[in-house]
């Protein structure tokens, strides 16, 4: 990626590719240029066929601490309704290939609903998860309410966001937001790990997985296993399911095409 960004630092590592949100002085505060920037640059990465994983991640003592309060404090109700800045959580979301939290430090509010977007979230065991939302007068406005009450349940959920409570990295792993947790020293490298892990299967199964996945946030339970069905013989029409098959029969490593 040639692009030059102001608020985040974009780079690769083998089939990775990683954003790293970058707003020191407002703790990775997300406001619109941020997000703008973030999207094109998961964009990017998504069109590009030599990457297999996406990691967004932040500092050791921020991934982002909300959106930005200063630039939505004087909006208006017609503003904020008008604002196009939910549609880069929805781009987000759109991205195709798997997409990993990596969160260390502060993960609130935008933040903790940005990670939440992700399809999974590992930490760092110095990050610190809320919706504190309720302190500013308002709610959570980009999934918080739907999504972290999916991850966490109710009760959990109504606590966090009624009160503004927050979780340490091991009350998340307890509770089931975030998948795994890595002590801060090598926090990093085993993030990546992690992705490179995912990076390296079979591409077209990855991007069916996560869709079969997300049907189950999104459907019945009936509907989301006939999904599941139909996108699983879907892959027969592979080359990499033949190619994953004949690999073990042959005892061999697989090599995926990604067709
Ligand atoms: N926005 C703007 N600036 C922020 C910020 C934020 N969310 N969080 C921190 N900063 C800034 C601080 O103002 C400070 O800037 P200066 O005063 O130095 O200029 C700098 O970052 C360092 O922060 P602190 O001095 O406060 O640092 P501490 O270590 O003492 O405290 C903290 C760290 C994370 C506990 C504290 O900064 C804090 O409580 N921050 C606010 C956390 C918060 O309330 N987050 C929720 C924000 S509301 C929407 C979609 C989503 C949302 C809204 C709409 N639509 C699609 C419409 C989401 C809303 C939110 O996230």
């Amino acid at each position: 990626m040639t692009e030059s960004f102001a608020n985040i630092l974009v780079r690769q590592e083998g089939r990775v590719g990683v954003v790293q949100l970058n707003r020191p002085q407002a703790l990775n505060a997300l406001n619109s240029a941020l997000m703008a920037e973030l999207v094109a640059a998961l964009q990017a990465f998504d069109a590009d066929e030599g990457v297999g994983c996406i990691v967004i991640t932040g500092s050791e003592k921020a991934f982002a601490a909300g959106a930005d309060i200063k630039q939505m404090a004087s909006a208006s109700v017609v503003e904020m309704m008008d604002s196009p800045f939910i549609g880069y959580w929805d781009a987000v979301e759109a991205i195709r290939k798997p997409v990993i939290a990596a969160v260390s430090g502060y993960c609130f509010g935008g933040g903790c609903e940005l990670a939440m977007i992700c399809d999974l979230i590992v930490a760092s065991d110095t990050a610190v998860f809320g919706q504190p939302e309720i302190n500013l007068g308002i709610i959570p406005g980009a999934g918080g309410t739907q999504r972290l009450t999916r991850a966490v349940g109710k009760s959990v959920a109504m606590d966090m966001i009624l009160s503004g409570r927050r979780i340490n990295a091991q009350e998340a792993l307890q509770f089931g937001l975030v998948s795994r947790v890595f002590p801060a020293a090598s926090f990093q490298e085993d993030a990546l790990k992690v992705a490179a892990e995912i990076a390296s299967k079979a591409p077209v199964a990855l991007r069916v997985a996560k869709e079969a996945v997300n049907r189950a946030y999104a459907s019945s339970l009936a509907e989301g296993v006939l999904f599941e069905r139909r996108a699983f013989n879907l892959l027969f029409a592979t080359e990499d399911q033949k190619e994953g098959m004949a690999a073990f029969v042959e005892k061999r490593a697989p090599t995926w095409q990604g067709r």
